[in-house]
């Protein structure tokens, strides 16, 4: 790595010793940068990197809300407005039990980059709380989300900062939200994506991760000479992002064999129905476990990491951060897998994809293959600022057109500044040039 990679990477370890997924983060971006970096000398002088690597605001907050028995609880909230060179912070707000300031970090870094790569003018943020939503009910939820915006309505709007989904907020989350957001301010304006269709939603949104993830992986496979038709998935998680995933797969002509939850995975050899997928995870907020009361011939295990000993040629991770470590990783080579799509953030650990990109696996990192949801995001704001709305084939063909788009943006960078076929690199470098750009352009701020 360079001097000054090195550099701004050993002294951000210091101050951030105690956030070990932000550093997981920055170290894999800032070691890729080295080529760009040494081609740009300025960008020392500039303080280009200590500024990247420096959220612009962090925000947090109190979050008291009562619960049905009475009893007031109180949560920790966060929003990291990270970088907003090109454009309105965006990025998801996460509600899970785990969140803190490192995960929130290591979101909104990555959130830069993929943002960047959507060819659309959002900057990077990230947000959430340590609330659990499992086992609450639809008006403790509520009672949270309303908590939570009454801080939060104060740093955002629609051309300031526009939060979304992300692990555990779906439509309902953002329902209530909105509606909190709408009381406090008087404006009906695109603050948050991921709306109801009928005020203010795009359509496809729901689908867009999953479906670009596929449209990314198709594109990488083509580029390579292969296909994901007659193909063995495995896909972790079933939340919104392995849902979609799996039906666009399944549509391409692959076969979804397990899917998981973060109790346990279901092997389901015959190919995953995913209606009854659905109606457990979208309808009732049941475990994957009752999936074999459906479907018979199914098996359950539980817990998580076993689904990656399951044979498959490709795997698409859509669950949560470092889902994957390296010995699963070498569980799939060993059992042939020939493409690693990620849905989910950061799934593979840093170990993980090194042995992946050393076993000539295609890896498609996050950051370009999941742009899909926030891209879509990006539309359903240009939508609201039009106050018009396009048809699900006309948002599912610029989907599509963009994740072809940031395949080949990725494909070249590799080539240019890295090794072909390195996608992560490739990945990082096409994202920061384009922020590096308008940081300079923009002065030290
Ligand atoms: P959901 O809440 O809809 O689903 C999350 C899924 O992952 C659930 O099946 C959940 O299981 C499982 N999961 C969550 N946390 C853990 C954990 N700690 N261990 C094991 N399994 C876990 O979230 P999404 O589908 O929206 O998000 C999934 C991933 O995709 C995340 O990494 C998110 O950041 C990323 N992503 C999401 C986008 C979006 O538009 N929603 C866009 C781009 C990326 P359980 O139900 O048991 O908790
Ligand atoms: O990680 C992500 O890209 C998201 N959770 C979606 C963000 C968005 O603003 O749609």
């Amino acid at each position: 790595m360079s001097d000054y990679a090195q550099r701004v990477l050993d002294d951000l370890k210091a101050r951030n010793a105690h956030e070990p997924e932000f550093i997981q983060a920055a170290t894999e971006i800032l070691t890729t940068l080295k080529p760009v970096v040494d081609r740009h000398p300025e960008y020392e002088k500039a303080g280009l990197l200590e500024r990247y690597v420096e959220p612009e605001r962090v925000i947090m907050f109190r979050v008291p809300w009562m619960d049905d028995k009475g009893q007031v609880q109180v949560n920790r909230g966060y929003r990291v407005q990270f970088n907003s060179a090109i454009g309105p912070y965006k990025g998801g707000l996460r509600l899970h039990p785990s969140v803190n300031l490192s995960i929130i970090k290591f979101l909104g870094m990555e959130q830069i980059l993929k943002n960047s790569l959507t060819g659309l003018p959002i900057g990077g943020g990230k947000g959430g709380s340590d609330f659990d939503p499992k086992g609450k009910s639809d008006n403790e939820v509520q009672r949270f989300c309303q908590s939570f915006m009454t801080e939060l309505y104060r740093h955002v709007g629609k051309d300031v900062d526009v939060p979304a989904g992300d692990i555990g907020v779906g439509a309902r989350e953002i329902g209530f939200l909105y509606g909190q957001y709408k009381r406090i301010t008087g404006l009906y304006e695109g603050v948050l994506t991921g709306k109801g269709l009928t005020w203010g939603g795009s359509l496809a949104r729901k689908e867009a991760t999953g479906f670009g993830l596929c449209y990314f992986v198709q594109a990488m496979l083509e580029a390579n000479g292969k296909s994901v038709a007659g193909k063995t998935v495995v896909v972790s998680g079933s939340g919104n992002v392995a849902i979609y995933a799996a039906q666009k797969i399944t549509e391409m002509g692959g076969k979804v064999v397990a899917m998981s939850d973060s109790n346990g995975y279901i092997h389901d050899p015959a190919g995953v129905n995913l209606a009854v997928i659905k109606q457990l995870k979208e309808v009732e907020r049941k475990r994957i476990r009752e999936y074999v009361n459906a479907v018979p011939t199914a098996t359950y295990t539980e817990g998580c990491s076993g689904i990656w000993t399951i044979p498959c040629q490709i795997a698409l991770p859509c669950a949560t951060q470092n889902e994957i470590n390296e010995a699963s990783a070498k569980a799939l080579i060993a059992n042939g897998v020939e493409a690693v799509g990620e849905g989910a953030n950061m799934p593979s650990t840093l170990e993980a994809t090194a042995a992946f990109q050393q076993a000539k696996v295609l890896f498609a990192p996050a950051k370009a293959a999941n742009a899909g949801g926030v891209a879509v995001s990006a539309l359903e704001m240009s939508q609201n600022s039009m106050r018009l709305s396009w048809s699900f084939e006309e948002v599912d063909a610029r989907l599509k057109d963009i994740m072809v788009g940031i395949f080949h943006k990725v494909d070249d960078a590799a080539k240019e500044y890295a090794t072909s076929g390195d996608y992560v690199a490739g990945a990082n470098i096409a994202g920061f040039l384009k922020v590096a750009d308008a940081m300079m352009a923009q002065g030290a701020v």
